[in-house]
């Protein structure tokens, strides 16, 4: 047995069943391993940022890492973008990066780079394997590193002569780190704080945002009159009819800041205190009222279902909140609006599906429309890097192949990774896209005004529309293998979309908007 077989065999073991990949050379034995030991599933992606994207997506569903297969430092620095999202999402991720043979390192090959030095800042743990016995044992350590909590980025750096070597065979997984409860006295605290009489926010995050946290939440409000809001960004968020709703702070600091208004305490439950996405002038960074106290219940990588779980205990909260009403409003007809397309994906939206959400200057639209909904998960972008809609509801997809996925995703933000659309073809993957199709980077008009930048010349106003030339989104979908259809008003739209769900594979709505 080589290096490779005794990776390949390691993650099978571990239970990871998924390598989104996009290979050279230097991973050839690691390709090649797959064959011979079966059980990892490798899912090509033609671009770096469409694999790492779609590790994300994967595990945001399975709760588990996929692995990534990526080349060298080049490789691996295209697919950052994503690596971030997933970090700030709190996915586990194992990567694995090919690099040169050791002893060909020191001629300076054209691929040679630093890729520890590449993978360091998007990654919490990054080891390259010194030789072939090394590497099950490194590849283990890469997959618990990846499953401690909250979920984490780790990084296996594969020399090619460490892939190709001889090896013992696979090593099992170490212990993976629990999450840790919270403390008698946290859960006393923040009792005491929901007891205040003044007005608390229980602020959500991670596991809190489904259905067993968010039951418990619904409580703890309900008995103390605390108020449930979650992140504005959320890797996952169990949401729609007969579940406990929450609102999801605004992004817009202003809109933030109104909400937050008058919060004497805000209790952390899986998130962290809100802050501003961007500085602006004469702006306050934290979103938090200056007299507002912040408790932590649970930070990120702690027990938080455990910890509501304790609070509703301490605070003798054990009766349901209400649920979340079916809304049942008919899809609209007449000109297309971001409400108008909300209100049709909310109203047809099937049970159990899974929402992507890329949708920037609609997400508000979406989000709030949605609510009443059928049952559903919601997965936003979550580290403000673009172009992680397309993989991530290829991701999600692969993980949960019996649900639909749509993905309501803006077409700025699409062109970065729109290869992801070739994948769900090839797959099979069972995506609607609604495409919209506004041409521009519409979000950037506001923020220049935001951030006081004086007169917008042609320049500036040139960055930011993209119709010369428009893109031809039924092309470019068809292109790729991808069904597609237009819609210029709503009831071509409702009639796409009834298409698209219909389908069992991918389809895009290139929605004029
Ligand atoms: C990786 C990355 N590059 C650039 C940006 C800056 N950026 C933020 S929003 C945006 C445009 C988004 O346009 P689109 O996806 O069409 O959505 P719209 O604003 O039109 O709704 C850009 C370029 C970013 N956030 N991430």
């Amino acid at each position: 047995m080589n290096g490779a077989e005794s990776l390949v065999r390691t993650l099978s073991g571990a239970g990871v069943e998924v390598c989104f990949a996009n290979p050279g050379t230097s991973e050839m034995h690691f390709v090649a391993a797959l064959d011979l030991v079966g059980g990892v599933r490798c899912v090509l992606g033609l671009f770096e940022g469409v694999v790492t994207g779609a590790a994300d997506g994967y595990a945001r569903m399975a709760d588990k890492p996929a692995a990534t297969l990526l080349h060298l430092g080049p490789g691996l620095a295209n697919g950052l973008a994503n690596l971030h999202n997933a970090k700030r999402a709190s996915s586990p991720v194992v990567n694995i990066v090919g690099d040169h043979a050791t002893y060909h390192k020191e001629f300076d090959a054209p691929l040679t780079s630093d890729v520890e030095g590449v993978a360091r800042p998007f990654s919490d743990w990054v080891l390259t394997s010194k030789d072939s016995s090394s590497v099950a044992r490194d590849a283990a350590s890469a997959i618990a590193e990846a499953m401690a909590p909250p979920g984490r980025i780790a990084t296996l750096i594969l020399p090619a002569d460490a892939s190709w070597g001889a090896a013992d065979g696979p090593a099992t997984l170490p212990p993976v780190q629990p999450r840790a409860g919270a403390a008698p006295e946290t859960v006393a605290e923040a009792a005491r704080a929901l007891r205040s009489g003044e007005t608390p926010v229980l602020f959500l995050g991670g596991p809190a945002l489904r259905e067993p946290g968010l039951t418990l939440a619904g409580r703890i409000a309900a008995k103390t009159g605390a108020r449930l809001i979650a992140q504005t960004h959320n890797a996952r968020v169990e949401r729609g009819a007969g579940r406990i709703a929450v609102d999801f702070l605004p992004y817009p600091v202003d809109a933030a800041l109104k909400t937050l208004a008058g919060t004497s305490h805000l209790l952390l439950a899986g998130s962290k205190a809100p802050v501003a996405f961007f500085a602006y002038p004469d702006k306050p960074s934290a979103l938090t009222p200056p007299q507002c106290e912040i408790h932590t219940l649970a930070a990120p990588g702690e027990d938080v279902v455990r910890a509501l779980e304790a609070l509703a205990d301490e605070l003798d909260a054990h009766e349901d909140a209400p649920v979340q009403q079916l809304d049942t409003s008919p899809p609209p007809g007449g000109a297309v609006s971001p409400d108008a397309a909300a209100i049709s994906v909310a109203t047809m939206l099937p049970e159990n599906a899974i929402v992507v959400e890329e949708a920037l200057t609609a997400a508000g639209a979406f989000m709030s429309r949605t609510r009443g909904a059928a049952p559903h998960d919601y997965l936003q972008i979550t580290g403000g890097a673009i172009g992680i809609g397309p993989p991530l509801a290829t991701g999600a997809a692969v993980a949960c192949p019996e649900r639909k996925v749509v993905c309501l995703q803006a077409d700025g933000s699409a062109m970065y990774t729109v290869q992801a659309l070739w994948t769900q073809a090839r797959e099979g993957l069972d995506v609607t896209t609604v495409l919209l199709n506004n041409r521009s980077y519409a979000i950037l008009k506001g923020e220049l005004a935001n951030v006081g930048a004086s007169s917008a010349g042609r320049t500036a106003n040139d960055m930011m529309e993209l119709d010369r030339p428009a893109l031809d989104w039924v092309s470019l979908a068809r292109g790729m293998g991808v069904d597609a259809g237009s819609a210029a008003t709503m009831e071509e739209f409702n009639q796409q979309l009834d298409a698209g769900l219909r389908s069992q594979g991918p389809y895009l709505i290139d929605l004029q908007l």
